[in-house]
């Protein structure tokens, strides 16, 4: 009868959440207000505690990271056939999004921290080219200045997706405060969460605006559609969540922040054979993924080691395998220039599990599939 934790599977994440009475207590007004949606009083208080927290000039809320990307991208309004110089090495929305605008992806190659490399953005820009779009993968900062330059040089905006960054600073500042705009995605497997969710920062107003129309279907006011929207806006229980998460979220980083330690110090017994991929770019890093290389030296290859952990009732990911050029959507449909470390990271990471309420029994039952 029931389920054995010892001998329970340990996943890559588990959604972080509040005390149950938290919540409930939380939600309770809504069965007086009957007000679920359409930017609702929650919706407007996280958009303004998040406004706080990450000392952003505007935040907007959406219903998950994806469409705060795809929003953000229409929002600029490039041209249909423009390109976009990003990076392969993400989540497959980073490159949905750029299409599902009538925009062209033009992969470029990353660092051995699996961030854009910036030195090769130059030579892809042509006369195209009307933005940059990083990623700042694992929540490894990428070099938001040398970007900056290209992009102050050639007339682009830079837009990042920050999905796995959330909370983190980079040179005194929010990660959110970099370039015309940043996404973040809140959903479940996320360190922070608002269930599924997303946001956009941006220095503009006028952005702002746009995304408020945008996300309610270009809706302005009850005869007018001034916008071809869609409908991305977050409802009020998933604003309550995140209001709920937000309270927790430090104690939250610094549990994580123990197992990215006891990690280190395990994975460093390998001499070298398995290396973490954490750049640790970040002043206040949010522990959000562990991801670690497997060198050649290393007894299993990547896929060896994936098959090895499942069987021991440990599930790492492969995030991100395939890349996201090489999808059977995408495979060969856009200019083929060199990404061989992408290609080559692709083939070799692997996510170790982590999340907040991970004990050591856990921890210590992942590291032994690794080492010894
Ligand atoms: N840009 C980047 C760079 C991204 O990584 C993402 C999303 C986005 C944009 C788009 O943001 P969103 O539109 O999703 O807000 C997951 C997530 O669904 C996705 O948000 C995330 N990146 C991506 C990297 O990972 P899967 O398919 O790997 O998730 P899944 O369902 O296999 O869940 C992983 C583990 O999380 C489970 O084994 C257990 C745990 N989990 C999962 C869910 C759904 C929970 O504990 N609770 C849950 O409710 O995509």
């Amino acid at each position: 009868m029931g389920e054995n934790n010892k001998d329970k599977t340990i996943l890559v994440t588990r959604a972080s959440m509040p005390e149950y009475e938290e919540f409930i207590e939380a939600i309770k007004p809504l069965w007086d207000s009957h007000w679920l949606t359409n930017m609702g009083v929650y919706h407007n208080r996280l958009e303004q505690e998040l406004k706080e927290f990450m000392g952003a000039n505007y935040v907007s809320l959406m219903v998950n990271g994806h469409m705060a990307l795809e929003m953000t991208l229409q929002a600029f309004d490039f041209l249909r056939g423009s390109e976009v110089i990003t990076t392969p090495f993400t989540f497959i929305s980073t490159t949905h999004a750029i299409v599902r605008n009538g925009l062209e992806p033009v992969f470029c190659d990353v660092k051995d921290d699996g961030t854009i490399d910036a030195s090769k953005i130059e030579d892809l820009v042509t006369e195209k080219t009307v933005a940059i779009l990083p990623v700042h993968v694992y929540g490894n900062i990428c070099d938001v200045d040398e970007i900056q330059k290209i992009a102050d040089k050639f007339g682009l905006k830079v837009i990042y997706d920050a999905a796995h960054a959330f909370s983190e600073e980079y040179d005194g500042k929010s990660v959110g405060c970099f370039g015309d705009a940043s996404i973040f995605s809140f959903h479940a497997t996320k360190v922070f969460n608002t269930i599924e969710g997303g946001a956009v920062v941006t220095p503009y107003k006028f952005i702002y605006d746009k995304l408020y129309n945008l996300k309610n279907f270009g809706i302005h006011g009850e005869e007018l559609v001034s916008d071809i929207g869609a409908n991305a806006k977050m409802n009020e229980m998933s604003a309550i969540m995140g209001l709920c998460n937000l309270k927790h979220l430090n104690d939250c980083i610094d549990r994580r922040a123990k197992i990215v330690s006891f990690y280190d110090g395990e994975i460093s017994k390998t001499n070298g054979s398995i290396r973490s991929l954490l750049s640790k770019k970040a002043s206040r890093l949010n522990c959000a993924y562990y991801p670690i290389y497997v060198c050649d030296d290393y007894k299993y290859s990547r896929d060896e080691l994936y098959n090895h952990m499942i069987e021991m009732g440990v599930h790492p990911r492969k995030y991100f395998y395939p890349l996201t050029a090489d999808q059977a959507c995408f495979k060969n449909k856009y200019k083929n220039v060199g990404i061989p470390i992408a290609r080559d990271m692709a083939k070799r990471v692997l996510s170790l599990p982590i999340y907040d309420t991970m004990d050591e029994t856990e921890m210590k039952r992942v590291i032994d599939t690794i080492v010894g």
